[in-house]
């Protein structure tokens, strides 16, 4: 009910009451019980709460007949969430991928609903690419899906291309991951000297930024900020996100950033793998950081150190444990130095082009150029090695 009221906040409510109702499952028909709606009718209209959010999916036709009884406007959280997307989304992109999940979420729910239209993109602030389309039929929602669809795929081959520009540079990247609310922006500033937003509410982030880590001796990565997860994230979100996300599948190390003083921190986590199992991300190495703990007291972090030895623990905010952090990025990302000779032929282009990436990867000890050969000693990171030795 804390993270229910924490989207809420973020999709611009203020909330005024918390009900809870216990029963084995929820009526078929009327999600609630009888006595249960009655009171949630007073009690709204004793706090003049405009709105209802359901911390589950309503079926349209239970949705209906709450609204009926209620005489407010319901929301559940699938809804909520596609409402903070909405209101949070920026550029181009993120504002498609957000309409094509509005519209998937929209069109099962069309069935037999006349004022079912009014509800698109009605979560709380109403900026979803509804309001103006009212007398849109399912025909031209799902055309305009099909257009939403084709653009994103557009996107998305854009994307794989830079990707694989990226890959050409021999530069590795590390993708930033987590709940909601974790941290990552803060850690992705801190690396990389960037000051994108970072606020403590939830989903700050949606759309994916990607900066240059330069670290002491010429080690060189990207670092990747994106979108957070939450528990139960709507399965059009994520597969409209899909474009964003693939970024993950193609990183060279995933970090799965943790509030570690999150009191429901194992739930949370298991909602971040079960994502990334989704986007099929499970096959990337990982390291899982547990941030804020500059918030956990001494037994706290006993515990967590107890629990899993080798987990990096870190606070973003005060910079603990950040040097650490990265010796073993290096490391798992084999960043680390190794001083090799190597010999190229100048008149071949291909050797030209080794030795151009030698100086700008490596750090060059000594060049010489005897019978037409160039020697070369220098630092090189270890995984570029195999890249740079002539075959
Ligand atoms: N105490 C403490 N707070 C932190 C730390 N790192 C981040 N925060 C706070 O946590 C809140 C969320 O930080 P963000 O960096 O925006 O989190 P995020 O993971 O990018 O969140 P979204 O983009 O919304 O998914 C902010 O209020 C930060 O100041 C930390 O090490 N210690
Ligand atoms: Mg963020």
């Amino acid at each position: 009910m804390d993270e229910l009221a924490g989207l809420a906040q973020a999709a611009g409510a203020e909330v005024v009451l918390r009900v809870l109702q216990e029963r084995p499952k929820p009526d078929p028909s009327t999600y609630l019980g009888g006595g249960k709606i009655e009171m949630l009718a007073s009690a709204c209209a004793e706090t003049n709460a405009d709105v209802v959010i359901f911390d589950n999916e309503l079926t349209p036709a239970q949705l209906r007949h709450v609204e009926k009884e209620v005489g407010r406007k319901i929301v559940d959280r699938t809804q909520l969430i596609l409402d903070i997307f909405a209101r949070r989304a920026r550029t181009r992109e993120g504002k498609l991928q957000v309409e094509l999940a509005q519209l998937k979420y929209l069109l099962p729910r069309l069935v037999g609903a006349s004022d079912a239209l009014s509800r698109l993109g009605g979560g709380i602030g109403t900026r979803g690419p509804g309001e103006t389309k009212l007398e849109t039929d399912r025909r031209r929602i799902r055309t305009r899906i099909h257009s939403v669809s084709g653009d994103i795929e557009h996107v998305r081959k854009r994307r794989a291309q830079l990707r694989s520009r990226r890959h050409k540079a021999e530069v590795p990247t590390v993708a930033l991951v987590g709940y909601t609310n974790a941290g990552k922006t803060t850690l992705f500033n801190v690396l990389t000297r960037a000051d994108a937003e970072a606020s403590n509410a939830l989903f700050v982030t949606l759309d994916p930024l990607v900066r240059q880590v330069r670290l002491p001796d010429s080690r060189e990565l990207l670092m990747s900020d994106t979108v957070g997860f939450i528990d139960r994230l709507p399965h059009a979100l994520v597969a409209a996100f899909r474009a964003t996300l693939e970024e993950l599948v193609d990183a060279d190390l995933v970090l799965h950033v943790i509030d570690a003083s999150a009191p429901d921190r194992d739930r949370r986590m298991n909602a971040v793998r079960q994502v990334l199992t989704e986007v099929g991300a499970m096959d990337v190495p990982m390291i899982e950081v547990y941030n804020k703990c500059d918030a956990l007291t001494p037994d706290e972090k006993r515990r967590l150190q107890e629990q899993d030895p080798s987990a990096v623990r870190i606070s973003a905010l005060t910079r603990d444990g950040l040097d650490e952090l990265l010796d073993t990025i290096t490391s798992r990302l084999a960043l680390d130095v190794q001083r090799v000779t190597l010999t190229f032929d100048p008149d071949r282009a291909d050797d030209r082009d080794r030795i151009a990436r030698v100086y700008r990867h490596g750090s060059v000890i000594q060049h010489e150029t005897r019978d037409g050969r160039v020697s070369i000693v220098a630092d090189i990171p270890r995984r570029l090695v195999p890249y740079l030795e002539r075959t």
